[in-house]
Order: structure tokens, then C-alpha cells, then sequence
């Protein structure tokens, strides 16, 4: 950003440790000029390496050290920095923290978006949650918000964390599968573990599949206390929901992707931003009043259970925006430390057993991944807020503490710093009696009950996604007995689900379960009233030699308008040549591409004769269909999909005979409406061979 008065703090705090090295000379870590560093120092050209040659030594011990561990969960991720305002002060009734409710303070925040998983190299869309974390650098200190896309989590208490992520993880024999949940290892233990059955329909459904970081939710998933001035609390449950609406891969597209660009959400992240498209979510609230605390048929604490919207609506409280790509991937995204004890005054935890181990681990994993207790000096990690405390040396010390003493109270430095300044945090002062005992509580019990809600709200073709992916996920596990198992806990969840289930991974289907005719929650579904937006859409224009220009430019001329982001694409990089012999530019080579990375295509006229030749670009037009995407065809482009076997009846697909400036305006529209709606879910694939 060049408006120095735009610039937020956090964003003005990095510049005393941004380094740039434009027309600079190369050094050695201490600052001495070095003259040449294509050879090592040697004893005559063709003799040995010499010991003294401080330069070579140096730069190779520090590329012997240059990897830290990556993280054990969420090791794959991309990060931005932006800003969080609240709306009004609305919620100060509630809570006295800042941030949350004072209108004319704007947070610098970063956000980490994840997969779990894989490893940090791995591709960007398996079956997986996504990681939302969000670290808000407030004026009383750093408050980490560390959420995932789902709402719910697999276990209730974190005792059971390493069981669950050692048997989602690749299996210890041979590191196989990488960065995919469909291996014996995780069916097992969730066949025997009926808690993990509500996010695993999660797991199976659409969710598990963004289409972009920019088009998912993000939940705080526990509940979490708000508290007021006089010390009262609330529970809260925190809901990120994103302008662009919520949208989701299909599966046949999300693997393909893996291959075609394995960076896909990573690099749409940072395209979106760079292009100025800065991402932006709402961050809402589910307050539930202290005495309200057992009004409920499943326990506040218990992190496997969401608060069903129709139940507890979500309050809005103000708008994320992401405007800033990292300078530095390492320094900046993989150095971030994230805690979800790192809370401000106004913000506390509940009894959650799974918050609370976490509160342990976040803190315990940093001193590993980030080689010691210093790591809040890290400038990604450093607060906006002033530090003062003893806590002096350790490794990478950053801070020259100039005071002759360490400890407190002392009388030597004025018994500085000192506890109990105005704005300390308080823990809320919460009763609480019990015995000692290791078991889960009798009101953790229900493992079924919200897994169906879940399934039935689902639309149909939700539902038969979730039927798809379990088939699927069993249908790669080797043991049957696992298999089996699993579709005897799902005939809990609910009868039909299993047995449709069953019948795709050979088993014995149920013929007793669960017919449950309970309430539904339509906010679970994704389809039921979704965000409809062309804006930052991706269109592929299928071009080549002869192509109708002036109904190119035109339609090109309406996505830019409407927020689309059109790219030609020619069967080589450079320019076609329209059929009035102009030169049209190709953004993109078509064999460098693939379908699986736009949102929709579309095909002018005049080049389908090359194109109905071109292999690639049949099944280019055939694979957007059968992925339910937006097509469109004018003038004699309606000949490709008729070669490709593309009902252009059929929902989504808009074709016009007309061509040149006569293209309708209707047809643009009809297009873009085709776009916004996502997919055509109601297009009929079985059949198409792609
Ligand atoms: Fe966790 C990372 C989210 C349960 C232990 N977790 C991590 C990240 C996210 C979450 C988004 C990546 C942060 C980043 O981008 O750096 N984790 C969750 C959510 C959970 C959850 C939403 C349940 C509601 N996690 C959880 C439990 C434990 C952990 C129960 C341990 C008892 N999580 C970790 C960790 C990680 C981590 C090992 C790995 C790297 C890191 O913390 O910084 O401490």
C-alpha cells in the first residue's frame, strides 16, 4: 500500500524489520562485502577446498538449516493480512473488549488458512476441513481466533487429539495416503469412536471441498465466554460467513485439480488480493445467556455439537478484509504462531475439555516448531500492544532489556513492570465443584442426534454427494470388517444413509436403524439459499484461428463489467487471428490449462472448426459440463458442444445462433446468471464420458 495514511499498525510495525536489498552489495551475516560466491576457496584451481573460507562455510551451514518442523496439523496453508472493524458497539452489553465494539477501531489482523492433513507440500484440495485462523493485533494485545470451515469437531476431549490425527495422518508403515482421509486407519478408529460421526458427515459432504478459501465459513466452533464490565458472562459461539457466499468443489474436480495446479486455493487467495478483489466475511455471534446454559438437548461444552441457527440466530458484528499478500511465504506465514489461549480482556474459555487442551498444546507446540520461548518477538507474531515483562533470555532473544532486575516485585526498579495496571485481564470467576474423575460426561452422549440433523438438511443432490464420498472413503479401505463397522454406527445416524452406503462398498445392508422425523436446520445446507456472484469467477474463452472477434470482445467486455475474470484461451500462447484477420491475445495456452481451474466457458464463434479437431478442447467443453459449470456458446461455437455431446437444452448451458455485435444483451445475462448460480445442479452427467 502506498498511502501511508491507509497503512494499519501492524503493517507499520514491520517496516523496521523488512529488509530490501534492491542495488545492495552482497555480504556475509556480519556485514563484510563478499567479492565472488560462484567458487569455494581452494588451493589452486583444481586443489582442494580450504577450511578458511568463511564465506562458503557459512552460506552452506545456513542452508543446512534452513527447514523448521512443519506443523503436526495444518503443516499446508496460505496467509494475508487485512483488517477487522466492528459495525456498532452493540455488543458492549456484553463484552469489554475493544476491538469488538468500537466502531472507529480498526484491527490489523493475518489470517491463516489451512488444510489439516497433508504435509506442507501437498496439494491444496483433498477431502479435508480447512483451517481458519485468524490473530487480531489489538491495542490490549494479540486475541487469536484458531477455526476451522466445519462447526463441529471429531473428538470431545483433546486427550483424544493424537489418536484421531495418528489415524487420519498416513499410515506409519508407509506414509500412504498423503493428505487423504480414505485409508483404514481413520475408518478404523471412527467405526470404533461414534463421537467423530458428526464431523464426519461433515467430512463427506460438500464442506470438506471449498472451492475457494474466499468461499467458505469459518467457525470458532467452541463455545466461548463474552465478558462484561461488571465481570457477567455469556456464552458466545463465533461465525466467520463470506460475501461471496458459500461454494464448493465437486469431488471428480477437486482431485483433478491436485494434479492440474496443486496451489489452486493458495494462488486464488493470492490472485484475489493482488487484483485488488480483497476477500471479506462478516463475523457473526450466537449469544447464549448464562442461565439459558442447560436449555439445550446437547451440552454447550461438548465441541462435536453446533448451536442450530434456527435455535440461536447469528448476530452480525462487523467485516473481516483481507488486503495485503505476506511479503515473505516463511517468514511471515510459516512462522505465524497461533494459541488459543492467547485471549484479551472481555474474552474468556468455557469448560470445553477440548479447549482446554488445546489452551496446552498451541503454546507447547511453538517451542518446537519455532526452537524456543522467543517466538512472540517473531515480527509476524509481535503485538501491536506494548510488551513488558521478566521473562528475559532463552533462545533468539530479540530484546535488550535494560533493567537491573528480572523479577517481581522487586524495590531496585521501582517494582517495574507491575501486575494490576487499569485493563488487566480478569478470568472470569467461575464456581466450580466436582471430583476428581477421568470419564466423559453422560450429557457428551448424544452421538447420533445432530449427525442427523445434518444429513437431513441436505438438498438431494447434498445428500447424494455425502452418499458418493463415503462410498467412496470405504470403498479405498482394504478391511471390510472396518467397512461393516462403519455402516453400523451411519445406520444410527439414519437407516436409508446406510443402506445406500452399503449397497456401494459390498457389504451387508441394515435392515434396522435409525428413521428419524426431526427438525432439519436449512442454514447446514449450502444450497438452500446460497450467495449468487459472478464477482472474480473465472472464465475460460475458447479461441483459435478465425474466431468471431467482435462477439469476443463483447462478451469478454461484459464479464470485466460484471466482476468476472475472463481469460482467453488459444490452442498455443500468443495471438489468434480473428476471422476479419485481427489480432486477438491469448492470455492462456490451452494445453497448460485445464477446465477444473475456471467456473465456467465459453465459445465464440468462427473457430469451431479447429476446435471440434482439438481433443483438448472437446473435453475441455465436456469436463466443465460434467462438472456442472456454466457454458456458453454463440454463432457456430454451439458446434463444438454439439461435438462434445453437450445437450444445449440442458440446465446452465446458453447457446445463440446470433454472432458479432448482435450477440444479445440476453444472452450475456442468461450467462452470467448461469455463473452466479455456481453449478447447475440439476444437469443430468451419468452419461458424459469425462
Ligand atoms: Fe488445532 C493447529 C484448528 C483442535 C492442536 N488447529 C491448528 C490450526 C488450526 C486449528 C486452524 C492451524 C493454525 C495455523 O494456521 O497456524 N484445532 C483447530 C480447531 C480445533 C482444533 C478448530 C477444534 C475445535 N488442535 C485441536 C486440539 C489440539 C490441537 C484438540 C490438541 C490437543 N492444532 C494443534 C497444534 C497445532 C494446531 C498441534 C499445530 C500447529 C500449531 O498448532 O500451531 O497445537
Amino acid at each position: 500500500m502506498t498511502d501511508e495514511a491507509a497503512r494499519d499498525r501492524k503493517d507499520a510495525q514491520l517496516d523496521r524489520d523488512r529488509v530490501i536489498d534492491a542495488d545492495e552489495a552482497l555480504t556475509t551475516q556480519q556485514g563484510v562485502r563478499v567479492d565472488h560466491t560462484d567458487d569455494s576457496l581452494k588451493a589452486g584451481g583444481r586443489g582442494p577446498t580450504l577450511m578458511e573460507d568463511f564465506h562458503v562455510r557459512e552460506k552452506i551451514t545456513h542452508f543446512d538449516h534452513e527447514r523448521i518442523p512443519e506443523r503436526v496439523v495444518h503443516a499446508r496453508g496460505a496467509g494475508a493480512y487485512g483488517v477487522f472493524r466492528p459495525y456498532d458497539d452493540s455488543l458492549r452489553e456484553f463484552t469489554t473488549a475493544s476491538f469488538l465494539t468500537d466502531p472507529a477501531e480498526e484491527t490489523p489482523v493475518f489470517v491463516r488458512f489451512s488444510t489439516v492433513a497433508g504435509s506442507r507440500g501437498s496439494a491444496d484440495t483433498p477431502r479435508d476441513v480447512r483451517g481458519f485462523a485468524t490473530k487480531f493485533y489489538t491495542r490490549e494485545g494479540n486475541y487469536d481466533l484458531v477455526g476451522n470451515n466445519f462447526p463441529v469437531f471429531f473428538i470431545q476431549d483433546g486427550a483424544k487429539f493424537p489418536d484421531f490425527v495418528h489415524a487420519v495422518k498416513p499410515e506409519p508403515r508407509n506414509e500412504i495416503p498423503q493428505a487423504a482421509s480414505a485409508h483404514d486407519t481413520l475408518w478404523d478408529f471412527v467405526s470404533l469412536q461414534p463421537e467423530t460421526l458428526h464431523a464426519i458427515m461433515w467430512l463427506m459432504s460438500d464442506r470438506a471441498l471449498p472451492r475457494s478459501f474466499r468461499m467458505m465459513q469459518g467457525f470458532g466452533v467452541h463455545t466461548f465466554r463474552l465478558i462484561d464490565a461488571a465481570g457477567r458472562g455469556t456464552f458466545v459461539k463465533f461465525h466467520w460467513t463470506p460475501a461471496l457466499g458459500t461454494h464448493s468443489l465437486v469431488w471428480d474436480e477437486a482431485q483433478k485439480v491436485s494434479g492440474a495446479d496443486p496451489d489452486f486455493n493458495r494462488r486464488d487467495l493470492w490472485d484475489a488480493i493482488e487484483a485488488g478483489d480483497f476477500p471479506e466475511w462478516e463475523l457473526g455471534v450466537q449469544l447464549v445467556p448464562e442461565e439459558d446454559e442447560f436449555a439445550f438437548d446437547f451440552d454447550l461444552l461438548d465441541a462435536t455439537k453446533l448451536i442450530p441457527e434456527e435455535q440461536v440466530p447469528v448476530r452480525p458484528v462487523g467485516r473481516l478484509v483481507l488486503n495485503r499478500n505476506p511479503d515473505n511465504f516463511f517468514a511471515e506465514t510459516e512462522q505465524i504462531a497461533f494459541h488459543t489461549a492467547n485471549v484479551v480482556p472481555g474474552i474468556d474459555f468455557t469448560n470445553d475439555p477440548l479447549l482446554q487442551a488445546r489452551n496446552f498444546s498451541y503454546l507447547d507446540t511453538q517451542l518446537i516448531r519455532l526452537g524456543g520461548p522467543n517466538f512472540a518477538h517473531l515480527p509476524v507474531n509481535r503485538p501491536v500492544a506494548e510488551v513488558h515483562n521478566d521473562q528475559r533470555d532463552g533462545y533468539g532473544q530479540h530484546r535488550v532489556h535494560t533493567s537491573g532486575t528480572s523479577y517481581n516485585k522487586n524495590s531496585i526498579s521501582g517494582d517495574s513492570p507491575a501486575p494490576g495496571a487499569e485493563g488487566s485481564y480478569r478470568h472470569y470467576t467461575e464456581k466450580v465443584e466436582g471430583a476428581k474423575i477421568r470419564e466423559r460426561s453422560e450429557s457428551f452422549k448424544d452421538f447420533y442426534g445432530q449427525a442427523a440433523l445434518f444429513w437431513h438438511s441436505m438438498t438431494p443432490v447434498e445428500a447424494e454427494h455425502i452418499v458418493a464420498a463415503y462410498r467412496f472413503e470405504l470403498g479405498k479401505v482394504t478391511d471390510k470388517d472396518i467397512r461393516a463397522r462403519v455402516v453400523d454406527q451411519l445406520r444410527l445416524v439414519d437407516l436409508e444413509l446406510a443402506q445406500r452406503v452399503a449397497a456401494g462398498v459390498g457389504v451387508p445392508a441394515p435392515s434396522e436403524g435409525a428413521h428419524r422425523e426431526g427438525p432439519t436446520s436449512p442454514a447446514l445446507s449450502q444450497l438452500t439459499d446460497p450467495v449468487r456472484s459472478v464477482a472474480t469467477r473465472k472464465v475460460a474463452v475458447l479461441a483459435a484461428d478465425g474466431v468471431d472477434g467482435t462477439g469476443l470482445t463483447r462478451l469478454v467486455a461484459d464479464l470485466r463489467r460484471r466482476g468476472a475474470v475472463p481469460e482467453v484461451l488459444g490452442q498455443t500462447d500468443g495471438v489468434v487471428h480473428s476471422e476479419t484477420g485481427e489480432d486477438v491475445v491469448v492470455d492462456r495456452a490451452l494445453p497448460t490449462m485445464a477446465s477444473v481451474l475456471y467456473d465456467a466457458v465459453a465459445v465464440p464463434g468462427g473457430a469451431d472448426a479447429a476446435l471440434r479437431a482439438d481433443g483438448r478442447a472437446l473435453h475441455f467443453v465436456a469436463e466443465a459440463f460434467k462438472h456442472g459449470k456454466a457454458i456458453a456458446a454463440f454463432g457456430t461455437g454451439s458446434d463444438l458442444l454439439e461435438a462434445a455431446r453437450i445437450d444445449p437444452g440442458a440446465p446452465g448451458v446458453v447457446t445463440t445462433a446470433a454472432d458479432g455485435g448482435d450477440v444479445p444483451d440476453a444472452f450475456l445475462d442468461d450467462f452470467a446468471d448461469a455463473i452466479a448460480a455456481h453449478r447447475a445442479w440439476d444437469r443430468r452427467t451419468d452419461d458424459v464420458a469425462a
